[in-house]
């Protein structure tokens, strides 16, 4: 599975994971890049020491490339721009907001530039100030999200940008890495799976709710206050959601998710805590290893496109 993106990052196969906030730290960005894809490490809203802190324990775990995925409403987001060149790590992928400013700090220290975009205009922009390549994410995915499906957001992507596109939103298997390919992206970002991972730091509570989740578990809460944020559905969700259509204010719908994604990740809260998690939850049956996972999808994708040109 030689691609533009294994070329541009060194790493064996396409398939990113995700930046995902309090889920994605060094024991699986680690995971991931030793299993040939390319591990991230999600700064969210962390401090900037913390990030550092989290780069050197993924550093002494594995001796391939990772990356650091910066998101951009964070209040530390100008300290952890810096701190990814001061630590030399070699990918920033960028998520909810334009990286522009910080563009030329991170090419003067030699680093590859992903950003992810949910727009042709934001993706246009990206090439323009140097972005290496570019994560189209549609809106299947967890978290935060734009408006725009993958089946529609990456051909258009595609066709406005020279740099490769990555596709994101709803890929869980090797017939999702497949379609993508298709649509001509270069590679594959995945979160979702990413969480029911062995080496997932995640409570078992939340793997669990993943697993069971079927087609139509997740909801869109904050369409109303412009922050997007896909979930898996739960006593919380209805809540924010009636809250919503009574037109609740920003403050008031915050104090009800505020703290949730911690809640869900550390101490298991499935019925009041917020369970980022993508349409692909559907697609997620059983946990494995980041190895098993990669392996199963580079298997999978080969058997449906191996051969036929699809990954040059
Ligand atoms: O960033 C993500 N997904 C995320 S960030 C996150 S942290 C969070 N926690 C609680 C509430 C809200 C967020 C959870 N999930 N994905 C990448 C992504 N970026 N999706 C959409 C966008 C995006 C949206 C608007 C990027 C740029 C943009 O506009 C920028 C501009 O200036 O036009």
């Amino acid at each position: 599975m030689k691609t533009e993106v294994t070329e541009l990052l060194g790493i064996e196969y396409p398939i990113i994971q995700g930046g995902m906030a309090w889920v994605a730290e060094y024991h699986l960005a680690a995971g991931v890049s030793n299993a040939g894809g390319l591990g991230l490490i999600g700064a969210a809203n962390a401090p900037a020491e913390w990030v550092r802190e989290q780069i050197r324990e993924a550093k002494k775990l594995t001796d391939k490339p990772f990356g650091v995925n910066i998101m951009l409403m964070s209040p530390y987001a100008d300290e952890v721009a810096k701190v990814v060149a001061e630590e030399g790590v070699k990918v920033v992928t960028t998520g909810a907001g334009n990286p522009e400013k910080y563009m030329e700090l991170w090419k003067n220290a030699g680093i590859k530039v992903i950003p992810v975009v949910a727009s042709v205009a934001l993706a246009r922009r990206m090439e323009r100030c140097g972005a290496d390549a570019l994560v189209a994410e549609g809106c299947e995915s967890g978290g935060h999200i734009g408006e725009t499906t993958t089946m529609v957001l990456v051909p258009q992507v595609v066709d406005a940008v020279k740099i490769p596109v990555i596709a994101a939103g709803g890929i869980a298997d090797g017939r999702g890495v497949a379609a993508a390919f298709m649509l001509g992206a270069r590679g594959v970002q995945m979160g979702t799976h990413f969480v029911v991972t062995k080496e997932s730091i995640v409570h078992e509570n939340y793997k669990q709710a993943i697993l069971k989740a079927k087609d139509i578990d997740t909801r869109v809460t904050g369409r109303s206050t412009g922050h997007p944020v896909r979930v898996l559905r739960n006593q919380v969700t209805r809540k924010y959601l009636d809250m919503e259509k009574q037109g609740a204010t920003f403050e008031e719908l915050e104090s009800l998710t505020v703290g949730g994604l911690r809640r869900a990740v550390q101490e298991g809260d499935v019925t009041n805590g917020s369970l980022m998690a993508g349409q692909s939850s559907g697609l997620v049956k059983e946990e494995c290893t980041c190895k098993e996972l990669i392996d199963r999808l580079v298997k999978e994708t080969d058997a449906l496109i191996g051969g036929a040109g699809f990954y040059e």
